[in-house]
C-alpha cells in the first residue's frame, strides 16, 4: 500500500508527498506533531499539519532567516530565536563568526525532542557551546528583557494556535524594547501568494514600532506556493546591504543573493504599500 502525507496548503490545494514511514506522530500540549520519511524531501516534520522543514529544503530557509540580518548588522553577537525549536536557524546562528551567544526559546519542548530523535543536522547546534536553549513562552520572555539583543528572529509556525500573537503589534513592540539601540528583528511572513494577509499585518506591525521594515523573498520548495517572504524591522541598519557577506558553506545565500532578496515583484510591492 502506498502511503502519502498531504498539506492543505488551501482549502482546495493539497502539497503531497510519497512517504515509505511514519516516523512519529502525537498530540503535543500546544499542536500535532508528526515526523513522516519521504521519498522526495527525505524527513519532514509537520506541526498542524503544517511542513515545517524536510531535511532536503530546510537550509534555504534556515540560512535566508538567519544570514541576511546577521550579515548586514555590522556586530551581531547575542541573538535570540523565538520559536525555531528544530534548531536550524540555531544551526545558522551559531556559525556565524560574530555571534557569542544565541538563545532559542521554543514553547514546545516536543519539537527539540522530535529534532534531537530524527534531524542530526538540525538539532547540532543544540551542543554548540554558544548555544542555549529554553523552554519557554516566547511571548513571556521578551516581556522581561530590555536593549540586550542585536538580532531577533521570529521562527515561528503560522499564525494559528500558539504562534497567532508572534504576529501582533503588541509584540513587535516589545521586541523592539528587548534589542540594543542599532537592533535587528527577522520574522518569517509566510506567502505572497497564499498569505498576503499575514504579510500585511506583520509588515504594518513592524513598521510601525521600527523606522525601517523591509520585505525579501526566498524560494522554499515545501512551503505553500514555494515563494516565502520574510520582514525585518531595524533601528539604525540597512538591512538591504550585506556588510560583512559570511557566505562559506552556505547553499543558498551570498551577498548578491542577498541584495536580490529584496527586490519585489510588483504583486508583492503593492501587499505592503498602504
Ligand atoms: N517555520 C515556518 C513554517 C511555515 C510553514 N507553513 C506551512 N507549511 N503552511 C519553520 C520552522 C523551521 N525551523
Amino acid at each position: 500500500m502506498e502511503l502519502w502525507v498531504t498539506e492543505y496548503q488551501t482549502p482546495s490545494l493539497g502539497f503531497s508527498c510519497k512517504a515509505t514511514q511514519t516516523l512519529r506522530t502525537e498530540q503535543t500540549q500546544y499542536q500535532h506533531l508528526a515526523v513522516v520519511e519521504t521519498e522526495q524531501f527525505g524527513r519532514m516534520l509537520l506541526l498542524d499539519g503544517m511542513v515545517q522543514t524536510t531535511e532536503k529544503d530546510e537550509w534555504v530557509y534556515h540560512e535566508m532567516i538567519t544570514q541576511v540580518a546577521l550579515n548586514a548588522h555590522p556586530n551581531p553577537q547575542q541573538i535570540l530565536i523565538i520559536g525555531g525549536g528544530d534548531g536550524g536557524t540555531l544551526r545558522e546562528v551559531v556559525r556565524h563568526p560574530g555571534v557569542v551567544k544565541g538563545t532559542l526559546v521554543e514553547i514546545d519542548d516536543r519539537v527539540v525532542e522530535a529534532s534531537r530523535d530524527f534531524f542530526p543536522e538540525l538539532c547540532r547546534a543544540f551542543s554548540d557551546p554558544k548555544a542555549e536553549v529554553v523552554i519557554r513562552d516566547g511571548i513571556e520572555y521578551i516581556k522581561e528583557r530590555r536593549a540586550c539583543f542585536d538580532v531577533v528572529i521570529v521562527d515561528s509556525t503560522e499564525p494559528v494556535g500558539p504562534a497567532v500573537q508572534l504576529f501582533s503589534a503588541e509584540f513587535y513592540q516589545n521586541v523592539f524594547a528587548a534589542l540594543k539601540e542599532d537592533g535587528m528583528l527577522v520574522a518569517q511572513s509566510e506567502s505572497p501568494f497564499f498569505n498576503a494577509d499575514v504579510i500585511k499585518m506583520a509588515y504594518t506591525g513592524i513598521k510601525q514600532a521600527f523606522p525601517i521594515a523591509e520585505l525579501y523573498l526566498a524560494s522554499i520548495p515545501t512551503y505553500p506556493s514555494g515563494l516565502w517572504s520574510f520582514t525585518v524591522g531595524s533601528k539604525v541598519h540597512d538591512p538591504r546591504l550585506p556588510l560583512m557577506a559570511y557566505e562559506q558553506a552556505c547553499k543558498y545565500y551570498n551577498s548578491q543573493i542577498h541584495e536580490a532578496a529584496f527586490k519585489l515583484p510588483g504583486f508583492v510591492s503593492r501587499i505592503i504599500e498602504d
